[in-house]
């Protein structure tokens, strides 16, 4: 690795810029003319994944990182140039007619430089503006030949590549990523028979029944027109007032006011395809199907306390996590999950599958573990990447088909077309992130943009001066599902059991531990109390009345409202009543049991015990947890041993809610210190109030003390995730720190109000 500071210790090209020295342009400074040896393109390249030209991608894992070298460009050793390749002299200056004098309009290099500056943003998507992305590759467990044809299910063992795309709704391109919202999760698989995009969410249900009503509901819940506020936030008038008038958003609510809407992590949320689709097999047998993602790291969620606090610490916290996890190495991972039933089957259910605010409960067709999907390449860039993918729900292969559901048909429509504005044109499947691994050839031509150089004078279909080429593919090519159609008159309007509103929102409140029923209650509770207008809040506690007296009692006494009446139901048909689903419960899915990349805080001060601070650090690194030395400043404190120990983040810089956990060593006069700064007594008291691991090692119980945090759970017993400890039972105690770590959250803790 280069040494940056030693190569570049200031800009010695300056004083090359001014008066009669400005006629004969320096070379300029690169790493050529300090060190000739660093010039090899990659030399200041800091992370950790293969990279461009010299790096290596890793063959047969991601097929698609060699088609992308065509396009990769590396400035390293490189003479900076126009956009038509003219070696450029000068970029400190624009072109004068004297060193006093006018600039002028001959100046070709400025202009173009400036020209596409201007152009440089394009329109964001109009929703899922905010995202994050990574590559990867999708792998078969086994021949699924039988139910599909689909090209990454032909046997066990086939690699697929992918590109993921993790987004939030709501929020525009520079917003938080912890707000309160659903979260896109985008999956484009480059098959050997074209793209497949399985564009799906971490909820698998929707707030509308029908694409007609799509752009109502955007408008409801993205920042009001008049004064463009909120930002990426449900909580406002206009979105409660819509959802209040709409009880089939009411199932997909639940699901929005839990922790689900607050994933601590994209590697540790679901991902769902949502609609029901169609899997086909070579003879055209086609099955029904729900796609499931199951992350390995099982599904955690933040505090809503908390996910409010990050927004400030550090808006970035979603996209960090996820680029950090792949630069170190711990590849993200989910499986593969279906629930494949026959129509014989859906015409059974006491829901309609066609309507994608209803789940399949996995008690009446479980899930089938068919592959998993790996994440280990951060993009090379991001614009080129993850702003420029293109997916499309119209992107599906042969052996996946759709189905008749209202929404999903609307889909198909909506996503070619909003790339047509957002990307310019109808050449978007040529940006190199969108191209198919397999041949693309047909009789398109032209269009803005256009990047391909067919050959020859044939563009048409049938023809004889091309051969026939490129000819029609048969039975061998796509071909949609025969289905039974039903006669009937053309209509506007919906099945019967759409309007069946409630009994799955039910089926979801009682599906959740006490914890996540209290957090939903306080997800209602804080919304509701950011609307205004009053009615809006008694509307919705109308139609939550209809959910469950629970749930309808303690919104309402949160909002100081008696319990209304329940909605009028939109049918007379039996509803259904659901035995309560455990899976659909955050708790049910642990996961991993590991600290693997859990950030843990050691705060440290003058005088603290050197000895602790490194067995803590050891320990903590040897199970691949990532500890951070906090301190009060940047440099380094004085160890008790008169050492220095160098500080990494500062207290004020790094605030308790970026760490899963907190460590406070031995050391008196460190405890001393630390119990003076407010900083650091917020730091033990937020991370007790969000119930993470806190470990205290001898005089370092005195912090706790001063900051008033409790040394039992609320009930008097002990807290098995408050770890104190004399300096010689260090070892077994960060035994237990640790498992409480990997326990992620001791929910005992929590009062409502917080007692501290
Ligand atoms: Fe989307 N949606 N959507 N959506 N959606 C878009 O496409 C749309 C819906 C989802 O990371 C847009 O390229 C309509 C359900 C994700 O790039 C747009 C309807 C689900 C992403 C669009 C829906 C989704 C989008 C905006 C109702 C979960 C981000 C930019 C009929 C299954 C993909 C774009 C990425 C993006 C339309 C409903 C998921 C406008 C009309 C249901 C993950 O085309």
């Amino acid at each position: 690795a280069i040494d940056l500071a030693a190569q570049f210790p200031y800009n010695a090209n300056k004083e090359g810029e001014h008066g009669e020295a400005a006629r004969t342009p320096r070379e300029g400074q690169h790493a050529g003319n300090v060190a000739p040896e660093a010039t090899a393109s990659s030399a200041a390249e800091t992370n950790a994944s293969p990279k461009v030209g010299a790096g290596a991608p890793p063959l047969g894992v991601n097929a698609n990182d060699g088609s992308l070298d065509r396009v990769r460009a590396d400035a390293g050793g490189q003479r900076l140039t126009t956009n038509q390749g003219v070696p450029v002299g000068d970029n400190q200056n624009s072109l004068k007619s004297s060193l006093r004098g006018p600039t002028l309009m001959e100046d070709f290099i400025l202009r173009e430089k400036i020209t596409h500056f201007d152009h440089e943003r394009i329109p964001e998507r109009i929703v899922h503006a905010r995202g994050s992305a990574a590559h990867g590759y999708f792998e078969s467990y086994q021949d699924l030949s039988d139910v599909t044809r689909a090209a990454p299910f032909a046997q066990a063992g086939k690699r697929t590549p992918v590109f993921v795309r993790f987004s939030t709704v709501a929020g525009e391109r520079g917003s938080a990523d912890t707000v309160r919202d659903v979260r896109g999760f985008a999956v484009k698989f480059y098959t050997d028979e074209g793209n497949w995009d399985l564009v799906g969410n971490n909820i698998p249900v929707f707030f509308i029944q029908d694409a007609m009503k799509f752009p109502d509901l955007v408008h409801a819940v993205k920042p009001e027109p008049h004064n463009a506020m909120p930002q990426a936030a449900s909580a406002h008038d206009t979105f409660w007032d819509f959802a209040s008038l709409m009880p089939e958003t009411m199932h997909m609510l639940m699901w929005a006011m839990s922790d689900r809407a607050i994933p601590r992590s994209y590697r540790t949320m679901q991902g769902f395809g949502v609609h029901t689709f169609r899997l086909v097999n070579a003879e055209g047998v086609s099955v029904f199907c729900k796609f499931h993602w199951l992350p390995l790291l099982g599904t955690h969620s933040l505090v809503w306390d908390e996910a409010q606090k990050i927004i400030g610490a550090d808006p970035d916290f979603h996209r960090r996590d996820l680029w950090e996890a792949i630069e170190s190495g711990n590849y993200p991972e989910y499986e593969l999950a279906l629930q494949i039933f026959t129509e014989d089957q859906a015409n059974q259910f006491p829901f309609d599958v066609l309507d994608a605010t209803k789940i399949v409960p996995e008690e009446l067709v479980p899930l089938r573990k068919v592959g998993r999907m790996v994440l280990n390449r951060n993009p090379d860039n991001f614009f080129a990447e993850t702003e420029q993918v293109a997916f499309c729900t119209a992107h599906i292969v042969p052996g996946i088909d759709f189905t008749n559901d209202p929404l999903l048909q609307g889909r198909i429509h909506s996503y070619v077309d909003t790339q047509i504005s957002r990307l310019g044109g109808p050449n978007f499947h040529e940006i190199p992130i969108n191209s198919p691994v397999c041949p693309v050839h047909n009789n398109q031509r032209d269009g803005m943009h256009r990047q391909a150089v067919n050959r020859g004078r044939v563009s048409y279909e049938p023809n004889s001066l091309g051969g026939g080429c490129p000819f029609q593919a048969g039975m061998a090519g796509f071909t949609s599902v025969r289905q039974q159609q039903v006669t009937e008159d053309k209509v506007r309007g919906k099945p019967e059991l759409f309007a069946d509103h409630y009994s799955q929102a039910r089926l979801f409140w009682q599906s959740q531990t006490p914890t996540e029923q209290a957090h939903i209650v306080g997800g209602f509770r804080f919304e509701l109390s950011k609307v205004m207008v009053p009615p809006i809040r008694e509307r919705m506690l109308s139609m939550l009345a209809n959910v469950d007296a629970t749930l309808v009692n303690a919104v309402a006494s949160g909002l100081g409202l008696p319990v209304p009446a329940p909605q009028p139901l939109a049918t007379s048909l039996p509803l259904p009543a659901y035995p309560p689903s455990p899976p659909l419960s955050l708790m049910a899915r642990p996961g991993e049991q590991g600290i693997k990349t859990r950030q843990v805080a050691i705060l440290v001060a003058n005088g603290v015990d050197g000895d602790s601070v490194r067995a803590i650090q050891a320990s903590l690194l040897a199970d691949g947890a990532v500890p951070h030395i906090i301190g009060g400043t940047l440099g380094a404190v004085q160890g008790a041993a008169g050492e220095a120990i160098p500080v990494e983040r500062t207290l004020e810089n790094a605030p308790p809610v970026l760490f899963d956990a907190v460590a406070v060593p031995d050391g008196e006069q460190a405890a001393r210190a630390l119990g003076g700064d407010a900083h650091a007594l917020d730091f033990v008291r937020l991370q007790y109030r969000h119930c993470k691991a806190i470990l205290v090692v001898g005089q370092g119980t005195a912090l706790l003390a001063k900051a008033g945090v409790p040394a039992t759970l609320p009930d008097g017993s002990p807290d098995p995730a408050l770890v104190g400890t004399e300096p010689a039972d260090l070892a077994d105690a960060l035994v237990a720190f640790k498992q409480a770590i990997a326990n992620h959250r001791e929910w005992r803790r929590e009062t409502d109000p917080p007692a501290v």
